[in-house]
């Protein structure tokens, strides 16, 4: 991150809870991987990877002035498709993995919780596989143990099951959950493109995370007609739930009397248009109705977006007008709302001593 990159919340002790591993991948450490591809000799498709060039610098946060096309989610999705190519062997990982939790850090995250969906990587004709699930996972455990022997910030994982793979696939990485016992898996994300299938076919596997114990996270109401809403807030109850950003009144007001915390997305809802102006995000919704409502402020995908925590701090800040003591209050007081965190509210309020939210 450049030294230059100091926002108006960096200074500010901040935590993560929504951050997709490939999405996170510095923006600049994707388009290098693309042009080593465009550049190498046996390179065959050149024209398809200049398109997809294009297509990251459009979903960028400052799309270029080329870019009049509106962008959509489904735009993202097929990044992540094209993220999954470029991150194909464990040294990559290793490398991109420590980058993202080094940039957290020097935002001045004090806890990061990352998420990622294991995933086999095959050999080009798809018929062999190089990693497994299981040693792609073990390697990103690996860098986190390694992080943080040597620096302050704390960094846990969650395992993602997408949507759009299937009920199997999910399973699966319910079960590696479990058989790894690792102390940096907190829990198990349910994500993936919300134009695909419905978590109503997960049931299974929801109950399978409630008898083992493991805590979970749900994408809700990314898009307006997501059939998931009354499944996910009614039946399932999940510790969290990220986004959240497509609901009418009445869940707004039925989440306010019984509620989930929420993991806010600003510049993610804005870049895939699901939320217009960011003045009209229902963060608001929730943070003026009831003061005590858990929120978090978080990236999503802060590498596609080119954007930082701060940022989004900042974003949020000036929408609402809020000063950077309720920004700090909000960041602070949100540090406590999940059992996950417990220990974290130590750190913070240690590490919060000695800053002024009045001077940053
Ligand atoms: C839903 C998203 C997402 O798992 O390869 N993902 N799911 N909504 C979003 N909003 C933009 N952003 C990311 O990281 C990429 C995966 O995270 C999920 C998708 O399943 C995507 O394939 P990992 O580390």
């Amino acid at each position: 991150m450049s030294k230059l990159a100091l926002d108006k919340f960096s200074k500010l002790p901040k935590i993560e809870l929504h951050a997709h591993l490939s999405g996170s991948v510095r923006y600049h450490t994707i388009i290098d991987l693309l042009n080593e591809e465009l550049n190498a000799l046996d390179s065959a498709e050149p024209q398809k990877i200049k398109s997809e060039i294009d297509l990251l610098n459009c979903l960028k946060n400052k799309p270029s002035i080329s870019c009049t096309n509106s962008r959509s989610l489904s735009e993202c999705f097929q990044v992540f498709t094209i993220l999954h190519r470029l991150l194909n062997n464990l040294n990559i990982l290793e490398k991109v993995t420590h980058d993202i939790l080094q940039d957290f850090e020097s935002d001045n995250c004090v806890y990061l919780e990352l998420r990622t969906t294991p995933r086999n990587i095959y050999d080009q004709n798809r018929t062999k596989i190089l990693v497994s699930k299981r040693h792609y996972l073990k390697k990103i455990i690996n860098v986190l143990e390694n992080f943080e022997r040597c620096h302050k910030m704390r960094v846990r994982l969650l395992l993602s099951v997408d949507r759009a793979k299937g009920v199997q696939d999910g399973l699966e990485n319910v079960l590696l959950a479990n058989e790894l016992e690792s102390k940096y898996i907190v829990g198990i994300d349910f994500s993936g493109n919300p134009h695909v299938n419905s978590f109503q076919d997960f049931e299974q596997i929801f109950n399978i995370c409630k008898e083992n114990g493991l805590k979970t996270t749900v994408h809700i109401a990314e898009i307006w007609n997501d059939r998931d809403k009354d499944f996910i807030l009614k039946k399932i109850r999940p510790d969290r739930i990220g986004h959240s950003v497509c609901l009418d009144q009445e869940e707004v007001e039925y989440l306010i009397q019984n509620p989930i915390p929420i993991e806010i997305c600003p510049t993610s809802n804005l870049v895939t248009k699901c939320v217009h102006q960011i003045d009209k995000h229902p963060f608001f919704d929730f943070y003026s109705k009831n003061k005590n409502y858990p929120l978090t402020i978080c990236t999503d995908d802060c590498g596609i977006f080119d954007i930082t925590l701060s940022k989004e701090y900042e974003l949020i800040s000036e929408a609402f007008k809020l000063s950077h003591e309720q920004m700090f209050y909000l960041s602070k007081t949100k540090m406590n709302f999940t059992e996950i965190l417990r220990w974290c509210n130590d750190y913070s309020a240690s590490d919060a001593q000695g800053f002024d939210p009045f001077c940053p």
